[in-house]
C-alpha cells in the first residue's frame, strides 16, 4: 500500500480525522439553515487557504445548478422511472442536494468543507475514457458516451444516508452496476472490484491544497455486492446529468452504504482477488470499515448511529431513526448474515 501522509496537527485533533468532517459539518450546516455561526472553532491549519487558479481557468459558477458540464450527453434524458425504487418521503430539494457536498477533491474553503460547487468552475469531465482492467477477459476502454448508449438510462429514486448522520433522497439516472460488471468479463478468479476516481490538481483544487489525503480517492466492494440489484451507476440526477460537486460524469449510488462507499468521477475499475484498500478505511480504520452499510446498531466511534438528519430542504431538516441497511434489507440483508441486527457496543469494523 502507498504510505499516507497524515494531516498537520493529525493526531488528537477531531477537525483533522473526520471524514467527512461532523466538525465543520455542523456549523457549515447551521449556516446553511440561516441559524448563524455557532462557536467559531477555527479552521485555520497549515494548509491556508488559498485558491491556486489553473492556467486557462473558467469563471467561478453562477450557482450549484449551473455546474453541469454543458457537453454532457443528454440523450436518454429524463429517463423511465424503474417504479421498485421510489420512496414515501418527497425528494429532497434539488437545491439542497446541490449545493451541500461530500467531495474532498474539490474543497477550496477550509472552513466550509460541505460548499464545493464554487471550486468546480476548472473541472472538465469531458470527454471521459472509463478503463476496465485487471482480472478480466480483455481490459479494454470505452467513451461514455458510448457506455451511456450501450448501457440505457433509468431512472431511480433512492435513500442516501452520509455516515455523518444526515440523509437525502435523490432521483438517480443511470443504469444497474451488474450491466457494466457483465460487460467487463470478469474472470471467474475475480471475488471484489476497485473502483477509482478521476485526480486532477489543476482542476480540482482540493487535490492541490490537501496533498495528505492519498489521492485518487479509491473504493471497494466484494463482487456480489456490486452484481446486487440495487448497485447504481449513477450518470445523472433530477432528471438531468450530473452536476460537477454530485460526481459528473459518472459515481456509484449504493443506497445500502454510507455515502463514502460511492466514488465519484470514477476513471477506472479493475477487478482482483482480494478485499481491495479504501481510502477513508486506510486513514482511519477504527471508523470507516470496509462493508460500511447503514445500521443503527453499529455506532460510529464518536457518534450515534441510531437517527439521521433527514433534509428535505435547507429550511425543512427533520430527525428520523435510521433503518438497517437504510431500509434495503429486503433487496440486501442476505449478503450479510454476521451484521448486527441489534444495538452493539461500538467496535471496529
Ligand atoms: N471521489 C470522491 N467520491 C466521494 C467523496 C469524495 O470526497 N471524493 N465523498 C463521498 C461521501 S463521504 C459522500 S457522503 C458522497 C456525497 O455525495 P453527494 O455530495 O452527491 O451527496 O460522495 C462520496 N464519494
Ligand atoms: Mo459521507
Amino acid at each position: 500500500m502507498p504510505h499516507i501522509l497524515l494531516p498537520p496537527g493529525w493526531n488528537g485533533r477531531e477537525r483533522d480525522v473526520t471524514d467527512p468532517g461532523v466538525y465543520q459539518h455542523r456549523r457549515a450546516f447551521l449556516r446553511q439553515l440561516g441559524l448563524g455561526t455557532v462557536g467559531l472553532l477555527t479552521a485555520g491549519s497549515a494548509l491556508g487557504c488559498a485558491r491556486e487558479v489553473a492556467p486557462g481557468a473558467s469563471a467561478t459558477p453562477e450557482g450549484p445548478l449551473d455546474t453541469i458540464p454543458s457537453n454532457a450527453p443528454r440523450d436518454g434524458y429524463p429517463a423511465p422511472r424503474d417504479a421498485r425504487f421510489t420512496v414515501e418521503r418527497a425528494a429532497t430539494d434539488r437545491l439542497s442536494a446541490s449545493s451541500y457536498n461530500n467531495f474532498y477533491e474539490f474543497i477550496g474553503d477550509p472552513s466550509d468543507i460541505k460548499k464545493v460547487w464554487p471550486y468546480t468552475g476548472d473541472y472538465e469531465p469531458f470527454p471521459w475514457t472509463l478503463r476496465v482492467g485487471g482480472l478480466v477477459e480483455h481490459p479494454f476502454e470505452i467513451g461514455l458516451e458510448d457506455l451511456f448508449r450501450e448501457m440505457g438510462l433509468e431512472e431511480r429514486i433512492y435513500r442516501f444516508r452520509c455516515v455523518e448522520a444526515w440523509s437525502m433522497v435523490i432521483p438517480w439516472t443511470g443504469f444497474p452496476l451488474r450491466k457494466l460488471i457483465d460487460r467487463c468479463r470478469p474472470l471467474s478468479t475475480a471475488t471484489h472490484v476497485r473502483f477509482i476516481s478521476e485526480s486532477r490538481p489543476r482542476q480540482m483544487p482540493g487535490v492541490r491544497t490537501q496533498p495528505w489525503y492519498d489521492w485518487p480517492y479509491y473504493e471497494g466492494l466484494r463482487l456480489d455486492e456490486a452484481t446486487n440489484e440495487l448497485a447504481f451507476v449513477a450518470t445523472g440526477m433530477y432528471g438531468e446529468p450530473l452536476t460537477k460537486q454530485n460526481g459528473s460524469p459518472l459515481r456509484l449510488a449504493l443506497p445500502w452504504k454510507y455515502g463514502y462507499k460511492g466514488p465519484k468521477a470514477i476513471a477506472r475499475i479493475e477487478f482482483v482477488n482480494e478485499q481491495p484498500a479504501t481510502f477513508w478505511n486506510d486513514l482511519q480504520p477504527s471508523e470507516y470499515g470496509f462493508l460500511s452499510n447503514v445500521n443503527p446498531n453499529i455506532p460510529h466511534p464518536r457518534w450515534s448511529q441510531a437517527s439521521e438528519r433527514f433534509i428535505a430542504s435547507a429550511s425543512n431538516v427533520n430527525r428520523v431513526p435510521t433503518e438497517l441497511f437504510n431500509g434495503y434489507g429486503e433487496w440486501v440483508a442476505d449478503l450479510y448474515p454476521d451484521e448486527p441486527r441489534e444495538p452493539t457496543r461500538p467496535i471496529a469494523r
